[in-house]
């Protein structure tokens, strides 16, 4: 597929997907979502990318929330479809069995908040903002900022956020949970390659399930999420890199691992 509205980049095993629509502050209309969906897709089926991070082109902004000038005179039945490929895109993304990062790096407001809470995590500009303004337009949060909001933050925090419709700075974001790590802007991106580099280099099917570990053991009972953990584990044993891991460290020496 051809991208007009993302920025598409693997390197050293790190896969970078940048919104790319500056204008309009990098805000998600259905095309770009498409090319979002097509992105996250090749780098789950691509075993040369071993993570990935999501950024904003500019200074200014990540995303500022899905596009209003298109969404403004959508029929419900349109609306439902844009919200439903959100949803999809961002499960996927959620749930690729490698780790991605939002790099925050300015306005993450609406559909832009959403995306960031469907990475593994969000390092963030210390002039990053978040919010979930919809209820300013008449509309709530579409593409899960009702759900992953209060996951992450707690539902009296989430409410706030969500039924207020106010932005956060980057300072409250880590106090609250919603930011990993805050950086300067002009160091977020290579410090988020820095730890993405860390993460490339950790054992493939480890991270795998850990990830799966914890993802889909959340909304289980905790007997239920504590044998979904003791299966995961036990499928480690089954990995070149369990046993090279083991014997690195018995031989006081730096693993080799090869992503099996
Ligand atoms: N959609 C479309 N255009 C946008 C958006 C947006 N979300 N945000 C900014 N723009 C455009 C502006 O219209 C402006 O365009 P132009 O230069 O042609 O007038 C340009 O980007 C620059 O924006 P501003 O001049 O407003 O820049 P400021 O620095 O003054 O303000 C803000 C920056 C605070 C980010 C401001 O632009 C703003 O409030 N934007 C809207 C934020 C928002 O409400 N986001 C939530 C949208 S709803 C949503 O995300 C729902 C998701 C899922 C539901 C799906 C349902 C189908």
């Amino acid at each position: 597929m051809e991208y007009k509205n993302i920025l598409f980049s693997v390197e050293e095993g790190i896969a970078t997907i940048t919104f790319n629509r500056p204008k309009a502050l990098n805000a998600m209309n259905s095309e770009t979502m498409l090319e979002l969906k097509d992105a996250v897709t090749a780098c789950k089926d691509d075993d040369n990318v071993k993570v990935v991070i999501l950024t904003g082109s500019g200074d200014k902004s990540f995303v500022a929330g899905a596009d209003i000038a298109q969404m403004q005179d959508l029929e419900p039945c349109d609306a439902l479809a844009f919200m439903e490929m959100g949803h999809e895109t961002l499960r996927l993304l959620e749930t690729l069995p490698k780790p991605s990062i939002a790099a925050v790096n300015g306005f993450a407001l609406g559909g832009g908040t959403e995306i960031s809470m469907a990475c593994d995590m969000r390092f963030v500009a210390e002039s990053a903002k978040f919010g979930q303004p919809e209820i300013l337009i008449g509309l709530i949060p579409g593409w899960g900022g009702t759900q992953r909001l209060s996951r992450l933050i707690g539902m009296g925090r989430a409410k706030e956020l969500v039924l207020g419709g106010g932005q956060i700075d980057a300072g409250r974001a880590y106090e609250i949970g919603l930011a990993n790590r805050v950086y300067p802007l002009d160091q977020l991106m290579e410090e988020t390659r820095k730890f993405a580099r860390k993460l490339a280099g950790m054992p493939a099917f480890g991270v795998k399930m850990a990830k799966h570990s914890i993802n889909f053991g959340y909304d289980l009972s905790l007997d239920n999420a504590n044998r979904l953990e003791v299966e995961c584990c036990a499928q480690c044993f089954s990995t070149r890199d369990q046993k090279e891991g083991m014997k690195a460290f018995l031989e006081k020496r730096k693993p080799n691992y090869i992503g099996r």
